[in-house]
């Protein structure tokens, strides 16, 4: 990754071909000691995974797939903050390197053009009431064409058909590490609320009219943001707020 601006993220790099999951790499070499920032790479993975044992498709030479160690100093309840900077990171990379607008679908998904591009899936191990590393896998669709992307449906685009054209995808990861590089800074510096407002400028319906739902009952309210563990709150008509966990529910604007 040569010219890599970064201090921290990405300034050690782990490349293997093939993986069965950049996460499940990842979270062995933390568990080895692997430096802070180090980015795990592959070009391909046979059992990507995004959250509660959902799949993501990742076809070699179209997709990114990675993840990065890092060793926050806080409590596990904190790690979906984490999940946020991630999603904020790839936002703006792809403002800054592609002129795309994306933006941010609750908790973990990243839009372009009304359909999902990125899955973020952190994952973490902990001792007592302290995170030992936590991993942020990131998975970026960069140059599927339509035809790759049907078999997922609408939901899914790349940004080669956000942009009308093939993207290095060397690119996009030196401007996502980048984007990693200065909003892990930040947050060290400044704390959870610079992020929070940072997220707030790029996530999708915030402020506007929602559907929120799980399995059993569905809620209409205003996105009102997130509390300090990340976790969605919404007014309700009555003026009364409702907060939801990402496991549990799913979003759409009403
Ligand atoms: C995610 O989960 O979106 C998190 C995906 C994280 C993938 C990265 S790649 C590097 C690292 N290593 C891993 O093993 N994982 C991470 P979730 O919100 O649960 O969404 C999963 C759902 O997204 C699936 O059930 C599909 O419906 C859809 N999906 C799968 N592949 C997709 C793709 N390439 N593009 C768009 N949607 C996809």
């Amino acid at each position: 990754l040569s010219g890599l601006t970064t201090r921290l993220i990405g300034r050690k790099t782990h490349y293997v071909k093939t993986t069965a999951s950049t996460n499940d790499l990842a979270k062995e070499l933390a568990r080895q000691g692997a430096a802070e920032g180090m980015a795990v790479i592959t070009e391909e993975q046979t059992r990507g995974r995004g959250r509660l044992g959902r799949s993501w498709q990742c076809p070699p030479r179209a997709g990114l797939c990675f993840s990065v160690i890092l060793y926050p100093q806080v409590n596990p309840t904190e790690v979906s903050r984490f999940t946020l900077l991630a999603a904020v990171a790839v936002v703006r990379a792809c403002e800054r390197t592609l002129g795309i607008r994306a933006g941010i679908k609750w908790p973990n998904d990243v839009y372009a053009g009304g359909a999902k591009f990125c899955g973020i899936l952190a994952e973490m191990a902990a001792e007592a009431d302290r995170v030992k590393y936590l991993v942020l896998g990131i998975g970026v669709n960069v140059n599927q064409t339509e035809s790759e992307l049907a078999p997922l449906g609408s939901t899914a685009t790349s940004l080669r058909l956000q942009c009308g054209r093939p993207v290095s995808r060397t690119k996009v990861l030196k401007a996502i590490l980048e984007e990693l590089d200065s909003l892990y800074a930040l947050w060290h510096t400044e704390g959870f609320a610079s992020l929070k407002e940072q997220w707030s400028k790029v996530t999708l319906w915030y402020g506007a009219s929602v559907v929120v739902s799980d399995l059993h009952r569905v809620w209409e309210g205003i996105m009102e943001g997130i509390d300090n563990n990340g976790a969605l709150i919404l007014r309700l008509p009555d003026n009364t707020c409702k907060t939801f966990y990402s496991g549990e529910v799913s979003l759409r604007p009403s």
